[in-house]
Formats: C-alpha cells, structure tokens, sequence
C-alpha cells in the first residue's frame, strides 16, 4: 500500500548519491519534493526532471544545513508557500578524512561536526515544532554503521553518527504522546560520492574502498528509505541498519581476489 502520494517530503543533500536516490524513489510513489542542496544546479535540474516525469511538484533550493540562519529562512518560506514538509529526510552530511586521531586536520573534524551534527538539528529543530503542532510527521536520519561500531581512524566520523543514533533515541522520547517519528536508516559501505569526498578528491583511493565487493547504491539505500517513510502511523522504527552482503560489520568485508 503506497501512504506516500501527495506527501511532501523535504530532502537535503539532495543533488547527489543517497539523496538524490531518495528524490527519485519518493517521486516514483507520487510525492511532491522539496530538494535542497549547496550545488542549486544539479538539485534544480533533478526537480524538474522529476517533476515532469511523474507530475509531481518539486522544487528546488540552494541552501548550506551548516548556515543556521540559513535553515530557519528556509524553513519559514515553506510556511509562507503553505509547503511544510510531512516528510523530513536528513540526509545532508559527510566524511572528512580517514587519519590517525593525533595527526587529523581540525578543519575536517569542523565540517563533519557542522554538517553531519549541527545541520541535522537546525533542520530538525526547525521543522519539528511544525509537525508537532499538526500532530503528524516523520523526521527520517541517514545514520551509518558507523553510528554502531567504531573503527580505526574513523574517530569523529563514528563521534557524528553516533550522535545521529542519540538524537533519534532522544527526540523520539521527548515526541511521546505525538504522532511524530523519528527514524534512521544506517547503511555500512554504500558506493556513492562518499569515498572520493571523504578522501578529498582522491579517486583512485576512494575506488579501493569498494574494490572487490559488491557496495550498496544510493537506490538501495533509498527503498529502504521508502520503506520506512511509507509504514503506517502507528509504527515507529528507530533504525533499520543495512550493509551489503558482503559485509558483517564496519570492519568485516569479504573481498574477492582479482
Ligand atoms: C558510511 C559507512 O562505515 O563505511 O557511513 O564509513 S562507513
């Protein structure tokens, strides 16, 4: 049964890998979008694509989740327009290196903390009292295996995504008594922009991170995405943890030869 027709949901990061996943698979079911990203170019372009294609309303924003000020004008031009989202998917956020604690780059720790923290609050903080008052909505994280097991020299990468998996304990609690949810989905090795983006641009590096194993697409991330987004009211899944076959933990990843 699709709940999710005529839902609007509101998706940040949206201009590539997960998010952009994710546009697509709430399109397919007849949602309208609300996509938001730094590159306004690629998150336009996909809204029009979207909305043409499946006759949806989709639109488009530049917006930086980091900004704080930035987030609430967002947020209240949606109240103007009459386009609160039903739907809000955290999705905006990022690695930043993959060094010895001691030796790591401060501004990096600064950009994960900014965007994979702080912005998930500005956005949620920011919607949420919206949906509290309709008494209706779904605030939906993209988390990470590395929210559950830490592994080397992924130290404040793990630190951010572990505070992802406390917020969606902790705003789920204060929620009771609401319809509001508050849900994560957490994959483990997922082949998007990531690796490159984590290694600063290094391709080569990033590609080793997937060599010979089969990674989760940004699609199957978004099914599962969907799939939380579409039970019914009176389920609230915390986290749906997901991993390709081939992996069984952050650092258990079978590789094959050649
Ligand atoms: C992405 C998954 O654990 O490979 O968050 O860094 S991990």
């Amino acid at each position: 049964m699709n709940r999710l027709a005529g839902k609007r949901v509101c998706i940040t990061g949206a201009s590539a890998g997960i998010g952009a996943a994710c546009a697509r698979a709430f399109a397919e079911r007849g949602a309208h979008l609300l996509l938001s990203a730094r590159r306004i170019e690629r998150v336009q372009a996909l809204a029009e694509e979207l909305a043409a294609a499946h006759g949806i309303e989709a639109d488009a924003a530049a917006l930086d989740v980091t900004d704080r000020e930035a987030v609430q004008r967002y947020v209240n031009g949606l109240e103007a327009e009459g386009k609160l989202p039903d739907i809000l998917v955290n999705n905006a956020g990022k690695a930043r290196g993959l060094d010895l604690f001691h030796e790591a780059d401060i501004d990096d720790w600064e950009e994960m903390i900014d965007t994979n923290v702080k912005g998930l609050l500005y956005m949620s903080r920011a919607i949420l009292p919206h949906m509290v008052a309709r008494d209706s909505g779904h605030v939906i994280h993209i988390g990470s295996i590395a929210g559950r097991w830490v592994y080397p020299k992924g130290h404040v990468y793990n630190a951010t995504k572990f505070a992802v998996y406390a917020l969606t304990e902790g705003m789920n609690m204060d929620l009771v008594g609401t319809k509001v949810r508050v849900s994560s989905v957490d994959p483990g090795l997922t082949e998007t922009e990531f690796s490159v983006v984590r290694f600063h641009g290094d391709e080569e590096r990033a590609k080793q991170v997937y060599a010979g194993t089969r990674p989760l697409t940004g699609e199957d991330v978004a099914d599962a995405v969907v799939y939380v987004a579409n039970t019914p009211e009176h389920v609230d899944i915390l986290q749906l943890v997901m991993m390709p076959t081939a992996q069984r933990h952050a650092m258990i990843v079978h590789r094959e030869e050649g």
